[in-house]
């Protein structure tokens, strides 16, 4: 008798520490801050990166504002006939803020997706110059009928090589790319 309530008020004692444990852990996980998260358990720190990522991630996605272009517009023809899916000129080189005109000539629907961009500012400027209805993140939207264009401003894109697919007929290797000095 005397031993079991000895038991009974250890088992209390460990429950309470238990809980007294958790009250600050879920403080910090509510406040989000990043400096005591790191040092409870590796769950906890998951938990808190996750919580966070969200939050860091909204404000710059809608950040970036479409920059007009403000030079030449380059033309690169969208082809699909007896001879093959292609983009003509294949590669085209622009000066930061001139855009580049994409004008359906045969074998629609062809489209522009921009791959393997990994400077963040680069992808969000060349995402935010991208109008329509895209079919994600730098992909542009379907262009379905002859002479129909899309047209992507390089304004504010920073220099370098951006290569691009067409993603209906990426099999077909109907890719290019745009350098920007
Ligand atoms: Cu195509």
């Amino acid at each position: 008798m005397r031993f079991h309530g000895i038991a009974l008020l250890a088992s209390a004692t460990i429950l309470g520490a238990c809980g007294g444990e958790k009250t600050p852990a879920a403080d910090t996980t509510a406040t989000a801050t990043p400096a005591p998260a790191a040092t409870t358990t590796p769950a906890d720190t998951g938990a808190a990166a996750a919580a966070a990522a969200p939050a860091a991630a909204a404000p710059a996605a809608g950040a970036v504002a479409a920059a007009p272009a403000t030079g030449t517009t380059h033309e690169v023809k969208m082809i699909g006939d007896a001879t093959g899916y292609k983009f003509e000129p294949a590669n085209t080189t622009v000066k930061q803020g001139d855009a580049v005109k994409f004008v359906m000539v045969s074998g629609g629907p062809h489209n522009v997706t921009f791959q393997n961009v990994t400077d963040a500012a680069a992808k969000a400027q060349l995402d935010a110059n991208m109008p329509g209805q895209k079919m994600g993140e730098l992909a542009g939207p379907m262009v379905m009928q002859p002479n129909e264009a899309y047209v992507v401003s390089f304004a504010k894109v920073p220099p370098g090589k951006y290569d691009y697919i067409c993603t209906p007929h990426a099999a077909m290797n109907m890719k290019g790319s745009i350098t920007v000095q």
